[in-house]
This record gives C-alpha cells, structure tokens and sequence, in this order.
C-alpha cells in the first residue's frame, strides 16, 4: 500500500515534472541518458537471448523479473532476439553497461557479469509502471550508458541478533540488485550467536548458535533462539548473490563481541570463563585468547571460511572490544611481554594484524570496523568507518582503504519517522529518507588526491530489536534506495526528483512482496 495520506500526494506535487517527455523512472539515475523516438512493446512470449556466458545470468534474471514483477512471460532464445545481451569490451569497467532501446529491439552490452546485471536491471525500470500484471507494457526509445561512482555500495544484515532465513537473505539480496547495490556484509558472529558452520568445531554451532530467553524479557522471543547456516546453504547464497551482481563479505568479529565462540569453546577464551551465549543486547567482555592454541583456531575457521566466501574482502570485527579480560589474564600479559607489546589495543592489532597477513596469503584482504585504527593500524587492513567519519578520515591519511558506514546516519535501527508502525530501534535519534538523501560518502576530511581510498558506502541493519523479516525490511526498504543512488550517481542529487523516482520502485518492491515503510514518505517528519 503505497501513496495514502496527505504527505505523499504532496510531495508528488511539488515534484511534478516540466519536461513535456514521460521522466524515466531510473533509480539510482544513470550517468547519461539520450532519448530516442518512439518505443517498443515486450510481451508474452518476446524472446531474450543471452551472446555471451557473462550475461547468461542477467538474462535469466530479467526473464524471472519481469515474470514475477510484471506477470509476463518471456523466452528465452537462442541468437537473434527482442531483447540482445551481448559482450562490448569498449563498455569498460567492472559495473558498466550501455542500454539501447529502439522500435526494432533492445540491447544490453557490458564487458562483464555485473554490467549485465545493472543494464538488466535499468531495463527493468523501464517497463511501463501503469500496466496491470500480465499486459504487455512499452519500453521508450532510450541510450544509456552508466557505471558507479564507488565500487562499494553495501549493506549490513545481522542475522545474529536475530536469526533470518536464507529465504528472507535472498529476498534481501533480490531487491539491493533491483537499485545496484553490490555488497552484502553479512555478520555471521556476535556474542548472541555463531552462525556458520565450520565442520572441524561442530560446537559453534552445536552450542555457539542458540540462546535462551532473556531473563528481563524485552523484545526478543519468549523460546529458545538460533539457527546457523550449514556451508552448502552459504555456497548456493554466494551464487545467489554472484547471479546478481553482489559480492558477500562475511565477517567473524573478533576478539571482542566473542561470547558464543567462548561458550561453544572456553579453552580459547580466557580466565577459564565458561558463559552461556548471551541472551542480551550490549558490549559483552568475553575475548578470544591471542595464545598459539586461539590463533590457530581461528585460522582454521578461516580456512573454512574462505572456502565458502570467495569475494575479496574477509571482515575480522574488531569493534567494541573491551580489554578488560586482557588485562586480568597473566598469561595474556605474558604474551605481551614476550612479543613486546604495551597496550592491549596494541595486542588488538597485533591479533588483527595475524589474520589479515594469514589472508593474504590466501589471495584475501582484511577490512575491520574503525576500532582496528586504536593500536595501530594493521598494514593489511581496510576500515570500515562507524563511529562517525573520523576513523575514514585517519585510516586515508594514512593511505589505507575506507568504506563509510556512520552511525547513526547510515544505521537501519534509528528510526525513520515518529509513526507508530516504526519497528523500534536502538537510535532514539531519527533518521529520514531525507537525512540519508543527503549524506555524501566522501567526508570533507579527505583530501581529493587520496578520495581513490573511499571505496564506498554501507547501511547497516542490525537487528537487535528487528524479530521478524518484515522489520527487517521495514527498516531496509526504502531508505536503502537513498543510499543506492548515493553511491552510484555522479551528478548532482536532487531530493525531490529521487522521491519521485522512488514511488515506482516502491510499487516495484511492493509487487515482488517486500515490506516497505509508507512512512518514509510522510511530510511529517
Ligand atoms: C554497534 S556498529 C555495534 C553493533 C550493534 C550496533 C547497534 C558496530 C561495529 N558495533 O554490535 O549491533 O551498534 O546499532
């Protein structure tokens, strides 16, 4: 249900366009769009043929669209087609494409997968929002030729918090390539659980996965809560994503936010503490050991790791841990003494500093939340800027890679608006579709010689008051949107053109059965 109430209508009105022509709907806006004369008309049975293997899947991916979006079934062919996926190595760039529409055909050219993708998804934009399911629609005569501003364009789900189905992480997934996001940072690891099985410590799974009700109550479920991903069910994500142009980089948080790795596993923690999985929200001070016997470990599950994931980037965490246990442990503050370190944030670096020179021996690279910068940046690291930009902003001047992912700005569980169907979120600030709108990934801080370094931008969802899928997406859809466009578009933004660009790609998401928040629309922020 989308465009009730007052507010939206006036927001339509004040961005009712001048142009005589139709405006294309296109979110995030395309770097340059030419418009032809004329149009064409895609309807059942209108054949698709994919030239090249880079575009089989985007083809595919257009075909299940426009079925489920549009309720008109397309065919797939073989050479000569209405709708041409074909190989332009001149279209160059990782996430670049050319999309031409003309009476006679449409053709999508892109030198690789991921172009494809992108150019199939603009196609899908296209398609006439007015058409009831099932009824041919028509596609206007257009030259497009696109690519992203950042490589980078992300977004957090915490299936931690509280567990979500592969099912719901796929719906997730359908809807970032639906506006070109490209990344899913999935956060496989807190103190409420451990979600990944590694098969050489079945008890992270087997105890680190499940935990019980909180003794204060409070918004989480009255039963026993968990649920992990066996290595087969990430592995078919993984191609899930790939199909659609994302890349997954899942993270172990380590060596603080450890609690179910030390309840599955207390001999790599240290003090001798033996704790449950935490049933509650917050900092908790369980740590990993940094001993021979913890490093290996964790080596391990990285080795298994990695067999899953095959993108670039590993997240290693590095947020929020608190150094207390650290410091209490003789046999921690031995091991200081032996490699020569002072500080316990300098011990953090160290720890950090291990695993990502392990990754990169295996072809991998390390990224970390901000925290990593405290005792040292680890030379292999990327960082991951969360408490505000200042960690961006340091991290670059010292000639390391940055994504930005400020909180509260770019963070899912502030609140969108004071409506009362808001799912509840651990920000008490609010955070508009306007407000992100507005966020601009490269910080003020940065200087224009080392922007290369901002490789891009992320929301994070955590879900620590988000039980059900349609939180989830309440909270994601639309304000995702705001960022897919931020991170993609190299002209100037323009608020009241992308709400209007918006309200289709609403009903788009509504029609695929995704939640999403009517509030962001309201005036009344
Ligand atoms: C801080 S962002 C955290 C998460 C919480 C989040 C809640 C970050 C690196 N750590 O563990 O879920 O706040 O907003």
């Amino acid at each position: 249900s989308i465009g009730s109430g007052i507010g939206l209508g006036l927001v339509l009105a004040l961005t009712a366009p001048a142009a005589a022509q139709t405006p294309l709907n296109l979110l995030p806006m395309p770097q340059t769009i030419v418009r032809g004369s004329g149009s064409i008309t895609i309807s059942a049975g209108s054949t698709v043929s994919a030239q090249t293997p880079q575009a089989q899947a985007a083809a595919r991916l257009l075909v299940d669209h426009v079925r489920t979006v549009r309720g008109i079934a397309l065919a797939p062919a073989e050479g000569d087609a209405r709708i041409i996926f074909a190989q332009d190595d001149a279209v160059a760039g990782a996430e670049a494409y050319r999309l031409v529409v003309q009476p006679g055909g449409i053709r999508i050219t892109a030198s690789r997968a991921a172009g494809f993708v992108h150019g199939a998804m603009t196609l899908a934009q296209l398609l006439s929002p007015d058409t009831a399911m099932g009824k041919p629609v028509r596609v206007p005569a257009v030259t497009i030729d696109d690519a992203p501003r950042f490589a980078w364009r992300g977004l957090l789900v915490d299936p931690v918090r509280h567990f979500q189905p592969i099912a719901e992480i796929k719906r997730i997934v359908d809807q970032m390539a639906a506006v070109k996001l490209n990344t899913l940072h999935l956060h496989l690891t807190d103190d409420q659980g451990w979600r990944f099985e590694v098969k050489r410590y079945p008890k992270l799974t087997e105890i680190g996965a499940w935990r019980q009700p909180p003794s204060t109550g409070g918004p989480a479920p009255a039963t026993r809560h968990g649920g992990f991903y066996t290595q087969d069910a990430l592995r078919d994500l993984v191609a899930y994503a790939a199909d659609r142009g994302i890349t997954i980089v899942p993270e172990i948080d380590l060596p603080g936010h450890a609690q179910a790795l030390v309840a599955a596993y207390p001999e790599i923690g240290v003090l001798g503490n033996r704790p449950p999985v935490s049933n509650e929200w917050g900092v908790m001070p369980y740590l990993l050991n940094p001993n021979p016997a913890g490093m290996a470990f964790i080596r391990n599950v990285l080795d298994e790791l990695i067999d899953v994931f095959p993108g670039t980037y590993i997240h290693l965490g590095g947020d929020e841990a608190v150094k207390d246990q650290w410091e209490r442990s003789p046999e921690v503050q031995a091991q200081m003494r032996a490699l020569n370190i002072t500080t316990e944030n300098g011990l953090q670096s160290w720890v950090i500093d291990e695993f990502g020179k392990y990754l990169a021996t295996k072809g991998r690279r390390l990224i970390g939340w901000d925290e990593i910068l405290e005792g040292g940046l680890p030379p292999s690291a990327t960082v991951m800027s969360w408490r505000g930009e200042k960690g961006a902003v340091e991290a670059v001047r010292q000639d390391h890679d940055v994504v930005l992912s400020p909180a509260p700005i770019l963070y899912l569980d502030s609140m969108q608006s004071r409506q009362s169907t808001e799912p509840p979120g651990r920000w008490s600030e609010i955070k508009t579709l306007a407000d992100v709108y507005a966020y601009d990934p490269m910080p003020a801080g940065i200087p224009a010689d080392k922007a290369h370094h901002v490789l891009g931008v992320q929301m994070n969802g955590w879900s620590e008051y988000f039980v059900t899928p349609w939180q989830v997406q309440h909270a994601v859809f639309p304000r995702i949107a705001a960022i897919a466009e931020n991170g993609w578009i190299q002209r100037q933004r323009d608020f009241p053109g992308f709400v209007a660009r918006l309200v289709p790609q609403m009903q788009r998401w509504t029609r695929a059965g995704v939640e999403v928040a009517d509030s962001a629309l309201a005036v009344e922020y």
